[in-house]
């Protein structure tokens, strides 16, 4: 259903509390700031005290740019400062959960249990490990949370400054890698009622500029591209590098845009012990099936897997043998 059916309800919560606390996953991106950020100015404007709940040491990029352009206009807690803030009454407070549905994606999986009333915004598939607490609006189909977002503006009657629609319009970029998956015409009137207000798609280049160092050590893990049933390629990173997800995610990203790749794997290491594999679909190899096998999950389009206690090379083993599986269902 959509956000915009499901408007009533989500006002109708709105109303009965005082606080709100948003939250989004750990490791921000553009789409988890920029709908925060959006959710954080209807609220604000709906006269609700509010707090970003943010536990991220380190930041991307751009979601660093964005942090230093607003850290003094908006509230910023740890989990940890969470309960300080409460209002004393249990109902007064409200969890809103932004571009993420999954518990163990929450900077602090124990702020669940300090709120009775939870609302959860996203558009990525369910799984059983997500939260089913509160009002959950979950739309598959729309290109990123802060395409969601936008269409809440309208509804609420509220207007943003042309610095929060910029940031706005970079998460809906980014999430649909420069307007290509999971773009509707929805999505371009969002990106258009947006630049109405004021957002600079000059600036949202600036946002999504990337580190070189990082680039290059990507476009090496690209090099070593291997190309599987004449339409999927596979590229292992490098065994020295600890990347992060949205690292392996760019690369597969990247690997989706030459000619004949329906599908992109992405293999690298995610931390001292475990493995990552990051994948993306032009929606016709079900890369949310093949993941799943190996423990992970997505959509038709965005998968991703991890795999604790292994090896690059033996998770390239695993993965090559779903592949097959699938392929030979396929026939
Ligand atoms: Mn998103």
């Amino acid at each position: 259903m959509s956000i915009v059916e499901k408007q009533k309800q989500l006002k109708r919560m709105i109303r009965q509390v005082n606080k709100v606390f948003i939250v989004a996953h750990q490791d921000l991106d553009l789409d988890a700031i920029g709908s925060s950020l959006g959710m954080y100015e209807i609220l604000r404007q709906h006269h609700k005290e509010c707090y970003l709940v943010i536990n991220d040491r380190k930041n991307e990029l751009g979601v660093q740019k964005v942090l230093a352009k607003v850290k003094n206009k908006v509230n910023i807690l740890r989990s940890t400062e969470v309960s300080d803030h409460l209002d004393e009454k249990d109902k007064k407070n409200l969890l809103l959960i932004l571009d993420t549905n999954k518990t163990y994606l929450l900077p602090d999986e124990k702020l669940l249990t300090l709120f009775q009333k939870v609302i959860v915004i996203d558009h990525h598939e369910t799984t059983e490990q997500s939260i089913a607490k509160g009002l959950i609006i979950i739309d598959t189909t729309v290109s990123s949370t802060c395409e969601m977002i936008t269409q809440l503006l309208d509804g609420f009657k509220v207007t943003i400054d042309p610095f929060i629609s910029t940031v706005l319009l970079s998460g809906i970029v980014l999430d649909t890698n420069n307007f290509m998956l999971k773009t509707t015409s929805k999505t371009y009137y969002t990106a258009y009622y947006l630049t109405k207000l004021g957002a600079d798609p000059k600036k949202v280049q600036y946002l999504l500029k990337q580190d070189l160092k990082q680039y290059i050590e990507r476009q090496k893990t690209i090099t070593d591209v291997k190309i599987l049933k004449q339409n999927i390629a596979l590229a292992v990173s490098s065994p020295q590098i600890i990347y992060r997800r949205e690292d392996l995610a760019k690369i597969a990203d990247t690997l989706l845009l030459f000619n004949g790749i329906e599908a992109s794997f992405v293999i690298g290491k995610i931390s001292k012990t475990a493995i990552g594999i990051s994948s993306r679909s032009m929606g016709h190899i079900p890369v949310q099936d093949i993941l799943e096998q190996l423990g992970g999950g997505g959509d038709a389009y965005n998968a991703a897997a991890k795999i604790e206690n292994s090896t690059l090379e033996r998770v390239e083993v695993l993965l090559k043998k779903q592949i097959r599986l699938q392929r030979n269902e396929e026939k």
